[in-house]
């Protein structure tokens, strides 16, 4: 199996501490995977669904309590409090992994405890890195199948004396003899807790099955471990996709983008173009590792292995590209089930059936329910290889060269539909403002005020945000400015007075995109504005689009009012940072100010 030492004590350590009934190790093949999925099945924790219509699919419900990432039980355990920073909760290590140890103790009775080795990027790619997650529940197994590369073949990496990731998870629900075990065990929400002591690199997550709470490799350790091995290291670990766009000439080039949730990231990243001749492919949906390499360009690899996407509004006409994913050896959870054992969800584009079982296992009628059949944030896990766009390159060892950052939130005004930034530190500038503003969808007394989300990563920094500021600076001073993604700030979601949106998105945004190419060849025209470089509404393609040159003059405008409250805003913001804020972004705060008045 594996003579790593380390490994081979920390999981005695854990199994002395939890005490399961028994151990397994995952080797990651196909037996492995159908046989779990068939005990699955047996226990009724999983529902087969049509194999004519959906082969090798599953549904699996989660218990209603836990359907989603659980910020207030997420910390940051370091040291000293002030690394954590601002925006993260702090427990103190020591404090915390003594509540944390009695919540452990023995929580695995009457369970199997499941020890995956598994790959964040290809396995044995010098931008891989390994962890290994012992979890007590059989759907993180199957899921951490799909979403990383696991089994011997990484223990066989990781050798005797290899690194790794030490990740530890339990549903936190302890079986006696005889006791009942429910369809989907976890803790009450005080007692979960999604832990990251990221002096050590080690991940603790006790009382939810869900998502990123349980699916160790994803948000914990590729973005929230990985920003502080990051920062240490001198590479990046960035919530973005990863495209690559190819012209009709055939010329590719590869493009990141940080958006937060409910901005569409996945769309983008498996975009079928409008425009005539040009290809979009996916490399990622989600997380970018990213290093410089030799020729002095950024690198970025997929650490994922797949897709854990939210299905409502996942459609034929929103994305054909993850709805041909789906179509099988998928797992769904919380979505709703037809009578003819398919998948049904808001906003996949059809009519629901009369009847359907809701994502709670409740009958549920189109003519009388009021509650939508499928949870919001319920959930696809489906093979990246399996992606009809996927980019060969997804799987190269030394990653794709970075030609442009995109950075966007959804802001109904002030921001244009696209903005090149003036330099680097403008772009970091850019990046740190990112947010979107708050709608009634968000349960908030702050409707109309902007929630700041840098780089889309305010939920998932490992760290202080003011040191991640500063770390975004060194990495551009680390290489040539020509070699240097440009960074360019998007928004899709520009309104018009009624309410509208202007922009018609989705594929449309391959105009975008084409934009951004020339740019970067010195082909497409811009106008510099006080807040960075438009493009002038000639520069943009705009061939059979159904969109009038006045509305497009309109969201390419910059309103110089709205943007000098704007700076203010930003300057409030800011404060939160206190002595961490870097000089240079208070710097571009004070120039943009001066631009906006000149
Ligand atoms: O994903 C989106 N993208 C990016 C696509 C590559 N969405 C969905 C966001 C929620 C996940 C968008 N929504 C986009 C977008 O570009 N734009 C919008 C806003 C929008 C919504 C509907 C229409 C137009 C714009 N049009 C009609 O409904 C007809
Ligand atoms: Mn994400």
């Amino acid at each position: 199996m594996t003579d790593n030492k380390k490994l081979i004590s920390w999981v005695n350590e854990i199994q002395e501490l939890c005490q399961p009934d028994n151990i397994h190790w995952c080797d990651g093949s196909d037996l492995e995977y159908n046989s779990m999925i068939t005990a699955a099945v047996e226990k009724g924790i999983a529902i087969p669904l049509n194999p004519e219509k959906r082969p090798g699919c599953y549904l699996f419900r989660s218990h209603p309590s836990d359907v989603a990432r659980v910020e207030k039980r997420t910390f940051i355990s370091s040291k000293n409090k002030s690394d954590a920073g601002p925006t993260n909760n702090w427990i103190d290590p020591t404090e915390l992994k003594k509540t944390m140890s009695t919540l452990y103790s023995g929580c695995m009775h009457g369970r199997t405890m499941y020890v995956i080795p598994f790959s964040m990027g290809p396995v044995g790619s010098p931008l891989s890195k390994i962890g290994v997650e012992i979890t007590d529940s059989p759907y993180v197994v199957i899921n951490m199948r799909i979403m990383t590369r696991i089994g011997t073949k990484v223990l066989d990496v990781l050798g005797s004396e290899g690194e790794f990731v030490p990740c530890l998870h339990s549903v936190g629900y302890p079986l006696s003899p005889g006791q009942f075990d429910p369809e989907w065990p976890c803790a009450p929400m005080e007692q979960k807790y999604i832990s990251h002591f990221t002096d050590e690199r080690l991940i603790w997550s006790y009382g939810s099955g869900y998502g990123g709470n349980a699916l160790l490799g994803k948000k914990c350790f590729a973005l929230r471990i990985a920003s502080v091995q990051a920062r240490d290291e001198g590479w990046m670990a960035e919530h973005m996709l990863i495209l690559k766009i190819t012209s009709p000439e055939g010329v590719s080039k590869y493009i990141t983008g940080a958006f937060p949730s409910a901005c569409g990231k996945t769309n983008l990243a498996m975009l079928v173009p409008t425009i005539p001749g040009w290809k979009v492919e996916t490399v990622g949906d989600d997380i970018a590792w990213m290093r410089f390499g030799k020729d002095g360009r950024l690198y970025a690899i997929n650490p994922e292995a797949g897709f854990f996407g939210v299905a409502p509004g996942t459609s034929y006409q929103s994305n054909p590209n993850a709805m041909a994913c789906v179509e099988k050896n998928t797992i769904f959870t919380n979505v709703a089930l037809t009578d003819d054992d398919d998948v049904w969800w808001e906003g996949i584009g059809y009519e629901a059936p009369d009847h359907l079982i809701d994502w709670k296992g409740n009958d549920w009628y189109k003519a009388t329910s009021t509650e939508p059949a499928a949870h919001p944030n319920s959930r696809f896990t489906t093979p990246a290889s399996q992606c009809p766009v996927i980019s060969p390159d997804w799987i190269a060892e030394d990653g794709v060269p970075i030609s442009a950052i995109l950075i966007g939130g959804r802001r109904p005004s002030t921001i244009p539909l696209v903005n090149e930034s003036f330099s680097w530190n403008h772009g970091v500038f850019l990046g740190s403002i990112m947010g979107s503003e708050i709608t009634a969808a968000t349960i908030s007394d702050q409707i109309g005020k902007v929630r700041r989300d840098p780089f889309a990563m305010l939920p998932f920094m490992g760290y202080h945000i003011g040191d991640y500021f500063s770390h975004w600076l060194d990495i551009g001073k680390k290489t040539s400015v020509d070699k240097l993604p440009r960074i360019y700030n998007v928004n899709w979601f520009r309104k018009n007075p009624e309410g509208k949106f202007i922009w018609p998105g989705y594929g449309e945004n391959s105009r975008i995109l084409k934009w951004v190419f020339e740019r970067i060849d010195g082909k497409a025209e811009a106008i510099k504005t006080p807040i960075g470089n438009l493009p002038t509404v000639d520069s943009l393609d705009l061939g059979g689009l159904n969109v009038s040159k006045s509305e497009i003059a309109d969201i390419l405008s910059v309103d110089k009012d709205k943007w000098i409250k704007e700076a203010e805003d930003i300057g409030n913001y800011y404060q939160i940072f206190e002595d961490k804020l870097p000089i240079e972004l208070a710097n571009e705060l004070d120039s943009l100010k001066k631009r906006l008045v000149e």
